[in-house]
């Protein structure tokens, strides 16, 4: 068997995974069963002096983990900079929160190729490189520049808005032309596919879209949707044992009669979450029978902190949350308990478990996997419904759920409430067509769709 090189932004330890999520389980039980090298960012980021921007390797099983750390200049540039601040807010349709510098833009191909050099000194001839989301976009038209003729897969995790939005983002046409040095390019949706196809067009006349295939720049690549989901039966084993039932029964006793809904994501700006407690508040207006009935936990840990708009946003948040419980809370209830840390995935498992009410409402997100957490950790018997928003990419996936624009604030508060009056058996109905969405969207199907589709279509492959 070909040996799988993985190349992403992070690298994590695959025999230290039992608590990770999404990616880093994914990819280290792949690089587990085939062998191979995982490469990338340490995430130590050291001063521009300091000798230790040399590589460093360890071994996990028979996977090697080959990490570098970043600079200062490089963190700023290609992490903080071109990555976060142009593609994340871009590549998510908020084209008025960019803040482009030439200088990053820079940055960020000078580690692209950093990355690349290293990478060609370990290759092996029928090596396979699975090449993971966009802060490495241009790395293997790197490699190639190089010499590099292996099989090379990208996937990417974030949406692709349509030429119209992705025009405003500085770079793109070097981006997009570099999409065609990957011999198969993996999106979340069909849409995000249809809009490469678009672009390809646009950019190149001449270009060339077919179901499968997708030619332009001179260059054929493998295009297609691989949606990705989560390992379901371990997330739904950790939702039902014995510490999971305990930490339901807690919550149903510090709730008394009262119904819980739940939300969780990263402080990101993507999340709707602001939106979200609107809708919170909207609810209560509306439906005043909620009062001291229900109480919504948002759980949102801190990310990217230095970046401008991720500090204005839990400012925004702060002040929201504060003024709602001010205006509604009573003695004896609360209706928001808003968290910002790291909770253990068995404890979230649980807590899925105790809500009645799912909220997954970004404005965009690329797939959102804590839909399919959610749906996974749920009691057939007594389930919980999902609220999402149409905007994610589980929204093209998980029809059972209620359907809602997170920019419509009376509609979501008109979902929640409806979710929370929903009859057990049309629950017990939706449920059991989401839990099917959810295993036949389930992470192992992702990863050996990907992997055996680049095996096959690769420049000595059988396609
Ligand atoms: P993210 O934007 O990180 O991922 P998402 O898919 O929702 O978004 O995954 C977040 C993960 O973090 C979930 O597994 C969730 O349980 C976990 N998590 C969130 N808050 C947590 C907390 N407080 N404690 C512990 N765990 C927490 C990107 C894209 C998504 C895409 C994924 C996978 O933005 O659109 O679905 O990659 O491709």
């Amino acid at each position: 068997m070909s040996r799988l090189v993985v190349v992403s932004n992070r690298v994590a330890d695959p025999a230290r995974n039992a608590g990770a999520g999404g990616l880093a389980v994914a990819v280290g039980e792949a690089l587990n069963e085939q062998g191979g090298i995982w490469l990338g960012w340490s995430g130590e980021v050291i001063a521009e002096t300091d000798r230790r921007l040399d590589w460093q390797e360890t071994r996990s099983g028979d996977v090697r983990l080959v990490t570098t750390p970043l600079s200062e200049h490089e963190y700023e540039g290609y992490y903080l900079g071109y990555s976060n601040q142009v593609l994340w807010p871009g590549f998510h349709y908020r084209l008025d929160l960019i803040d482009y510098s030439p200088e990053h833009e820079h940055v960020y191909a000078q580690v692209n190729r950093r990355l690349a050099q290293k990478l060609t000194t370990l290759l092996e001839p029928d090596d396979i490189i699975w090449v993971q989301d966009y802060h490495l976009i241009p790395l293997a038209r790197e490699l190639r520049a190089a010499g590099c003729g292996n099989p090379i897969g990208y996937f990417q995790h974030i949406p692709l808005p349509p030429p119209s939005v992705l025009s405003g983002i500085p770079g793109h046409e070097s981006l997009m032309r570099a999409l065609f040095a990957y011999d198969v390019v993996g999106f979340q949706t069909g849409t995000d596919r249809q809009h490469f196809g678009e672009i390809a067009k646009t950019l190149d006349p001449e270009a060339s879209v077919e179901e499968r295939y997708m030619i332009a720049f001179g260059r054929q690549s493998l295009v297609q949707a691989y949606p990705i989901g989560i390992d379901v039966a371990a997330f739904r084993e950790m939702a039902e044992t014995d510490e999971a039932a305990a930490i339901v029964e807690r919550v149903r006793q510090r709730n008394l009669e009262r119904e819980q809904i739940i939300g969780v994501d990263r402080l990101d700006y993507s999340k709707g979450l602001p939106e979200r407690m609107e809708a919170m508040e909207k609810l209560l207006e509306n439906y005043p029978e909620n009062w001291g009935r229900t109480t919504f936990m948002q759980i949102a840990p801190l990310s990217r902190e230095q970046v401008y708009a991720y500090s204005e946003i839990r400012n925004r948040l702060e002040s929201l949350s504060g003024a709602i419980n001010g205006r509604f809370s009573d003695f004896d209830w609360t209706p928001i308990r808003y968290i910002n840390r790291n909770i253990p995935r068995a404890t979230l498992a649980a807590l899925f478990r105790a809500s009645r009410v799912g909220l997954v409402t970004p404005l965009r997100d690329g797939m959102n996997l804590v839909a399919h957490e959610f749906v996974a950790a749920q009691d057939p018997e007594d389930p919980g419904v999902l609220v999402q928003s149409s905007f994610a990419g589980a929204a093209e996936y998980l029809h059972a759920a209620l359907m809602v624009n997170p920019y419509n604030i009376n509609e979501m508060a008109n979902a929640i409430e409806t979710a929370l009056t929903m009859s057990l058996s049309e629950r017990q109905s939706r449920y059991e067509q989401l839990y099917k969405s959810v295993r036949a969207l389930d992470v192992s199907h992702w990863r050996s769709r990907f992997l055996q589709d680049l095996a096959r279509y690769s420049p000595g492959g059988t396609a």
